[in-house]
């Protein structure tokens, strides 16, 4: 059995026996083959001295377990690192940040505490997956939707705490935004209600955020500071139909107006979803070397020879799907407009897309594109890299995830940028994906690297993630997320007034958890005895 870093073998004994006398001894996880499980599958240290492992787990099944949990491990100084129902991959999975920690996972409390269908929204515990949700409200036929993330089986607690995002409409597919009220255990083992929940016997608690006085939920996302233990969530109360439609654009520089108009439609609210923004050119260019020596080049005659491939070809520069959601005759109406608006662009051809009417049949749901796009949950999506037969090798991935600007100008510049990075560390570690519309009003760029199970390839792995991670900065882009291996560099970054952000967050960690027990590192924010300098 492995310790903590800085517990005695002696403590941690008596800790894992008062962990059992809560718990009971059969949901205190200490064998080796036990706490394997809990090793990232995607962890780009892979088989490696440094790859971040738990010391072992404990399961709780109730928000007062997990409050006694908390105070064993402040008596004992044990570092825990909670987890939903950990499948965060891409990001760390179960793996604790701070190897030796004891992973606290709240898979068991599992339970759909409340769905109520007219104010349309959920209370749920931290072990409620996208899966099971979903389910629950299909058996009851209720007519409601959820958004879910591209994997279904993450925790919608979890999903929403590290910032996950969806496909359906705002606000609904950012996840943090739809969250409406917690309930906490905060480092110190004191449980805390936020917003309306604060008010014994609230009857608003899932739907006014902001309660009374400052508004403390976002502290509790991304960072280190409690438990989460209850959350609410709103629910997109189910459409009468969907349409989309694809724009195609085909010379290099109409990325500047699509982006310009995408901004109008989506602001004003005409298209209150995301979209989906591509260039099918550089699919082309992956079989042609030349073409792909012209993408990475920003001199006016390689331009002009993209642009005439695009043209003679018929390949678009750049696609983006519009979706709408609502009654048939707004959507088609909607879809109209942004049509005529498109058009606009020389050259512009606008594909008609799906139209559905709600609720589908089971032999429409089965062929949907992204089922994501309807609130329908899959694990569609590890068939594309992962463990598939698309890449045999390919363990995981890993996503570099800079937010920045919805400027078409900014698309170019960046893609160039990181282009050239990943051109200088070898192009075999990683994807540049074209950036997506997951929030509002700026880009995510997903650059997914490949881990595979072989050290010299992850190192190059990190290498090139940490100078992605610089280079970003340089350009004034900063991450949204990040995996547990890189949140140092990352949070780093984010270095205004010599880090008084980081200053504030660690002042605010020493007042809720004194003894530094939660998550130590989560976020790049470290317990006062593991703070660096
Ligand atoms: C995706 C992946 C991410 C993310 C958002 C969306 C979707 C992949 C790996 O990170 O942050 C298809």
């Amino acid at each position: 059995m492995s310790v903590p870093p800085g517990v005695s073998e002696r403590d941690f004994q008596r800790a894992v026996a008062r962990f059992e006398s809560v718990v009971g001894a059969e949901w205190v996880f200490t064998s080796d083959e036990d706490v394997a499980l809990y090793r990232d599958a995607y962890s780009p240290f892979v088989g490696e001295a440094q790859e971040k492992v738990a010391s072992a787990a404990v399961a709780p099944q109730s928000a007062e377990q997990v409050q006694e949990i908390v105070r064993i491990a402040n008596e004992f100084r044990i570092p825990l690192y909670p987890i939903s129902t950990g499948r965060n991959l891409g990001y760390g999975g179960s793996a604790p940040v701070l190897s030796g920690s004891v992973v606290l996972d709240l898979k068991r409390m599992n339970r759909i505490l409340e769905v109520d269908e007219r104010n349309a929204y959920a209370l749920v515990e931290p072990g409620v997956s996208y899966f099971d949700l979903y389910r629950h409200i299909e058996e009851r036929g209720l007519k409601l939707w959820i958004d879910c993330p591209d994997p279904g089986w993450g925790s919608v607690i979890g999903n929403a705490l590290d910032h996950g995002v969806g496909y359906t409409m705002n606000p609904y597919r950012d996840h943090w935004g739809a969250q409406c009220g917690l309930e906490v255990v905060t480092g110190d083992g004191e449980l805390v209600r936020t917003g309306m929940g604060a008010l014994p016997g609230s009857r608003t608690w899932q739907q006014f955020k902001y309660g009374f006085g400052p508004y403390l939920d976002g502290i509790f996302s991304q960072s280190n500071f409690g438990v989460v233990t209850k959350m609410g969530v709103w629910l997109m109360p189910q459409p009468e139909a969907y349409v989309d439609c694809t724009v195609e654009v085909f010379g290099h520089d109409d990325i500047v107006p699509l982006v310009d108009h995408m901004n109008y439609i989506m602001n004003t609210g005409l298209q209150n979803a995301g979209t989906n923004l591509q260039s099918p050119i550089r699919f082309a260019a992956a079989a042609n070397p030349e073409l792909r020596a012209a993408l990475a080049s920003s001199d006016p005659a390689e331009i002009a020879k993209l642009n005439a491939f695009a043209r003679e070809r018929g390949v678009p520069f750049y696609s983006n799907i519009f979706k709408f959601y609502g009654p048939e005759e707004v959507v088609r109406a909607q879809l109209e407009y942004t049509r005529r608006r498109l058009s606009s662009i020389p050259g512009a051809r606008v594909r008609d897309g799906a139209f559905y009417r709600f609720p589908i049949t089971a032999e429409q749901k089965a062929t949907v594109r992204d089922p994501q796009d309807l609130g329908i949950p899959t694990l569609e999506t590890f068939s594309i890299g992962a463990r598939s037969n698309f890449a045999p090798a390919t363990r995981g991935h890993l996503g570099f995830s800079p937010v920045i600007p919805m400027r078409g100008e900014d698309v170019i510049e960046s893609q160039r940028v990181f282009q050239r990075v990943l051109q200088e560390f070898g192009t075999d570690v990683a994807l540049l994906v074209f950036p997506q519309s997951y929030h509002p009003r700026t880009f995510v760029i997903l650059c997914m690297f490949y881990v595979m199970p072989d050290a010299a390839h992850n190192d190059a792995v990190r290498r090139t993630f940490k100078r992605l991670v610089e280079v970003a900065a340089e350009h004034g882009w900063g991450e949204y997320r990040t995996h547990t291996a890189f949140m140092d560099d990352c949070a780093a970054a984010y270095s205004f007034n010599d880090h008084a952000l980081r200053k504030l967050q660690e002042k605010i960690k020493d007042a809720v958890d004194p003894n530094g027990v939660l998550s130590a590192g989560r976020y790049g924010i470290w317990p006062q005895h593991l703070r660096k300098g």
